[in-house]
């Protein structure tokens, strides 16, 4: 993709036309998408813009304990998350929140209320910003059952049933991937603008790719078809080159290089962690979501990760996500290991 050509562009196709465009091809989207869109949008360009000051936090107290005017100063996810609440409340469109950082789902106060539920972790990879590592914002978006009687159980749907997810890479530039079930695109903010710009339409990953993405450190206790796997990644028996090792340990980042250059990110369960370690609602549903839309795959090791049913709000999965080829490979390993126990 040429950026900067595409920059130069003077038609620019912003985040919010481009989901109106694309409800003016399906009439029975409604309206009220886009505004919850905007308001995502909002709390996105907000995280980013603190993400880019962390650095100077023990100069300009931003973040930490307490700034020069001995104001308690808040974390950067504690401040992420109550931006992040409070820009979906406000959109007036939301009944039902999920907060990695929230205990406890938000019901939203009736006067307040809309139809839509938003699962979202407001500062993914957050141990990572201290040494300016890209960190990310996850979300994902569902429609209540009855907006007067909202319950815990609109959220704890499958995954299949989500009507969008995306994330927003707070890196080097700030890059949004959305996905409303009709492919996926990627926008970078202009921050000269303010708004994010169509930079990577039509974002498919490649059938096959050259990287594995995991934490190697948790060898020890992995189960067997991910070490059979990790160890064909090294040593292929099919006399094709081994894959790179690619690990930043921030999933918004992993994932992100996987969608764009192919290959496969794992975070099983193992020994130490036996349900795995990312949540299901707002790390696994929506990154398997995206990965669905560009072409891609993304299972728990043995079903499809979109079709699991969580019973609580932050439960965790085992996840494999990446080029539908790689996926293949690695639930091939799964299925003999469970033909093998029976
Ligand atoms: P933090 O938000 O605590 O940094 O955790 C990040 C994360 O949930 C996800 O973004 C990474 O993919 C994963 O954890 C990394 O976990 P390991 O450190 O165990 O590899």
């Amino acid at each position: 993709m040429d950026h900067a050509a595409e920059t130069q562009r003077t038609d620019l196709m912003t985040i919010t036309r481009h989901v109106l465009n694309g409800q003016s091809q399906h009439p029975e989207a409604h309206s009220d998408f886009t505004i919850l869109l905007s308001h995502i949008v909002l709390g996105c360009k907000f995280i980013c813009n603190a993400v880019k000051k962390a650095g100077l936090a023990k100069l300009i107290g931003l973040v930490g304990e307490t700034n020069v005017q001995g104001e308690e100063q808040k974390k950067l996810d504690v401040l992420s998350n109550e931006v992040f609440v409070k820009a979906l409340i406000s959109s007036r469109l939301t009944c039902i929140l999920v907060s990695e950082e929230n205990e406890e789902a938000i019901i939203v106060e009736s006067l307040k209320r809309g139809r839509y539920c938003v699962v979202f972790d407001p500062l993914d990879g957050s141990s990572n910003i201290d040494c300016g590592v890209s960190v990310g914002t996850i979300f994902g978006i569902y429609m209540v059952k009855d907006k007067e009687n909202p319950t815990v159980d609109d959220v704890l749907q499958s995954g299949k049933n989500m009507l969008a997810a995306g994330y927003c890479m707070h890196g080097s530039s700030c890059t949004l991937v959305l996905s409303t079930g009709n492919g996926v695109n990627g926008f970078t903010l202009d921050p000269s603008i303010g708004e994010f710009i169509l930079t990577h339409p039509n974002i498919k990953v490649p059938k096959k790719g050259k990287i594995y993405s995991i934490n190697e450190g948790n060898a020890k206790y992995w189960d067997e078809p991910t070490a059979k796997y990790v160890e064909k990644c090294k040593f292929p028996e099919d006399g094709s080159s081994p894959k790179s090792l690619r690990y930043i340990g921030s999933m918004v980042a992993d994932v992100h290089r996987t969608l764009l250059y192919g290959g496969i990110f794992l975070y099983p369960a193992d020994k130490k962690s036996p349900k795995g370690k990312l949540r299901v609602l707002y790390e696994v549903f929506p990154m398997s979501y995206l990965m669905e839309q560009a072409g891609g795959q993304g299972i728990t090791g043995k079903q499809r990760a979109l079709e699991l049913l969580p019973k609580t709000i932050h439960d965790r999965s085992p996840i494999f996500l990446g080029s539908y080829d790689d996926i293949e490979e690695i639930k091939a390993l799964y299925a003999s290991a469970e033909e093998t126990k029976a």
